[in-house]
């Protein structure tokens, strides 16, 4: 071994390149507090500072930062959604997606390709045709394409799909993107660090205190916070989140699993959803195939990965695309979806004063990234749910005022 190289064994004085603000220790009292250093969460303290100039600001997170759903979703951006809540909401994400790399001066890579939804049957049509309806109503760019358009926009798609269940057409949504999912965490972590807002990571919180003007302190185990603003923006613990203030939420949590093959020549420049065969492909930068399926059909709180899932995702995959089978799956993993009965999120504010409930992101979190970051910090900055989330309060449960977003991903079409 060269003596250069054992040199740097035994330095150990060089600083990390580090992007973010992580003191050691945690403050007495911050102005809010966010429990989870996801995409979500981080978005809202970067909007908290740049849009309303709240910089008190400790990030929480029991793991490390961007290791929950942010890191392990399959970053498929869109707006092509079935509520008029919903396609409004979605398409103001798109718009702050767009300008991202730029805001957060972090390269997103952010990738418009085209998002094909395909519909094997009479009754998926139907509800494609409902969908760019409300879609082009709300002036989305959103179409029905037959199967010679979806030939010219993926030559390889195979459209009879391997003899049984032939393709018949396609919703076509031209914003569909992808994008860097880890960069988008990376990138609000810096510029909110930048704007002095402190990320404590491997810091869980083990209880909320309220007392009768609502929220008033944080326990973790590293000490107390007292605070009257608190956001929880925790994906698959949310239950837990809520449970320490006794709300109580109808959110259950599915595992989703997603994986990766190895990298190979780019061939898949726009995203193929099928809601029938219950998968989703594209490719990455990096020319990775990014593939996933529906929900595991239980209720689990766990992020293991398993053979029939991948299994059963690529003997589908093989029908659109067989020429695919030598392709080596190189990772997978799972994540935990926070399902609500309506498919929608739940945002805004809660029975206690102060605490703040960003939640119910099951298969359409990463999309929601920039904007829930947006409107959680308009809505804790002025105490009242900023209008672009209204529908999406926890109190539309008890109002039976539901969505019904059949728009989302891994929701039988
Ligand atoms: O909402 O498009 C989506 C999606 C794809 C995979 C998970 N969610």
């Amino acid at each position: 071994m060269s003596i250069r190289l054992l040199k740097h064994a035994f330095i150990e004085n060089y600083a990390e390149p580090c992007w973010f603000n992580t003191p050691s220790t945690l403050k007495d009292t911050y102005d809010v507090v966010i429990i989870g250093a996801g995409g979500h969460g981080l978005a809202c303290a970067h909007y908290l500072a740049q849009d309303h100039g709240i910089t008190n600001v400790a990030v929480l997170d029991a793991s490390y930062l961007g290791g929950g759903n942010t890191g392990r979703n399959t970053t498929i951006i869109r707006s092509n959604y079935l509520t008029p809540e919903g396609v409004r909401f979605y398409d103001a994400s798109i718009q702050l997606f767009k300008e991202l790399s730029l805001d957060l001066e972090t390269n997103i890579f952010y990738s418009e390709r085209g998002h094909y939804t395909l519909a094997h049957s009479s009754a998926t049509l139907r509800t494609a045709r409902w969908r760019a309806e409300v879609n082009k109503h709300l002036g989305i760019k959103s179409e029905v394409v037959g199967t010679d358009e979806i030939s010219r926009g993926c030559p390889e798609l195979r459209i009879d799909c391997g003899g049984s269940h032939a393709i018949e057409g396609a919703l076509f949504h031209a914003p569909g993107a992808v994008a860097r999912h880890d960069a988008v965490a990376w990138g609000y972590a810096k510029s909110a660090s930048a704007r002095g807002i402190e990320i404590h990571q491997h810091t869980p919180v083990i209880g909320l205190e309220k007392d009768s003007e609502g929220v008033s302190a944080v326990i973790t185990n590293k000490g107390i916070i007292k605070t009257r603003n608190v956001l929880s923006a925790v994906a698959g613990h949310t239950p837990t989140v809520t449970g320490m203030l006794n709300i109580k939420s109808p959110i259950e949590i599915f595992p989703l699993q997603a994986c990766v093959t190895e990298p190979i020549k780019p061939w898949l420049d726009t995203i193929i959803v099928s809601g029938s065969l219950h998968l989703y492909i594209s490719q990455s930068s990096r020319g990775e195939l990014v593939m996933g399926a529906t929900l595991d059909p239980m209720e689990l709180h766990s992020r293991r990965s398993t053979l029939g899932f991948v299994t059963s995702l690529c003997d589908q995959i093989l029908d659109l695309f067989p020429f695919l089978s030598g392709v080596k799956i190189n990772r997978q993993w799972g994540g935990m979806a926070d399902m609500t009965p309506d498919f929608a999120p739940i945002m805004g504010t809660s029975p206690v004063k102060g605490f703040y409930i960003d939640a119910g992101w099951g298969t359409w979190g990463f999309k929601a990234t920039p904007i829930s970051g947006k409107t959680m910090a308009s809505t804790i900055a002025n105490g009242i749910n900023d209008p672009l989330i209204q529908s999406f309060n926890l109190s539309r449960f008890g109002d039976f005022d539901l969505v019904g977003e059949k728009g989302a991903a891994a929701v039988g079409h």
